[in-house]
């Protein structure tokens, strides 16, 4: 069966997670605690020498690290990544975003405030930070005010991977309140099949 070495509670962890739940694939979830170093012992670097969850072991021994390319690999040859040249990239577009535009502000602000519990230790860093992260809603913003998906009409892996850490944005302190067509597409996501939600 395959594994998912992942962190509750993290939204690079939830992408893998979510879309094996959609597509009905039964996964072995293993709980590594980052906040304990557990993704830096030697053990796990020799699987992953990049020290970092989410890890995927589709087979004993094969490992994928790169939450994105976990959702590439698990989705190929579904419709939620589309075969079509164009759609494909589009698709890919969004995830190369999510990664560079996105993740390091809204999901990094977050990690700082919610999960280790440092706003005062890490203000400036946040200040520095918020902006981007309302530039990259900003631009999600202005797509789903034109495509009720991030990459069209229908629900592919963009939209997994930028629901992420999208819809708990608020718990680093973004106000999505600002994105009425963000917020309709958290709502369309949370009603595609199988969606599960983030532990
Ligand atoms: N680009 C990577 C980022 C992975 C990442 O930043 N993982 C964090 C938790 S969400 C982590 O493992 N942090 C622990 C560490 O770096 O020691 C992905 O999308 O999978």
């Amino acid at each position: 069966m395959i594994r998912l070495y992942g962190f509750t509670g993290s939204g690079n962890c939830y992408k893998p997670a979510l879309l094996m739940a959609q597509m009905g694939t039964a996964f072995e979830w293993i709980e590594v605690d980052i906040l304990a170093g557990e993704s830096r012992t030697p053990a796990f670097l020799a699987r992953n020498a990049n020290g970092k969850i989410p890890l995927l072991e589709p087979a004993p021994g094969q490992f994928l690290a790169e939450s994105n390319a976990m959702l590439c690999y698990l989705a190929e040859g579904s419709a939620y990544l589309p075969e079509d040249r164009w759609m494909h990239a589009k698709v890919l577009e969004w995830l190369f975003f999510e990664q560079y535009s996105h993740e390091p502000y809204v999901a990094t602000v977050r990690f700082w405030v919610h999960i280790q519990k440092k706003a005062d230790t890490f203000s400036a860093k946040i200040a520095e930070a918020m902006p981007r992260g309302y530039a990259a809603l900003d631009v999600m913003e202005r797509q789903l005010t034109l495509t009720p998906f991030l990459a069209g009409s229908v629900y592919t892996i963009a939209d997994m991977a930028l629901f992420a850490y999208t819809h708990v944005a608020h718990e680093g302190g973004f106000d999505l309140d600002r994105y009425p067509a963000i917020q309709d597409w958290l709502q369309r996501v949370t009603g595609t099949k199988g969606f599960v939600p983030m532990v």
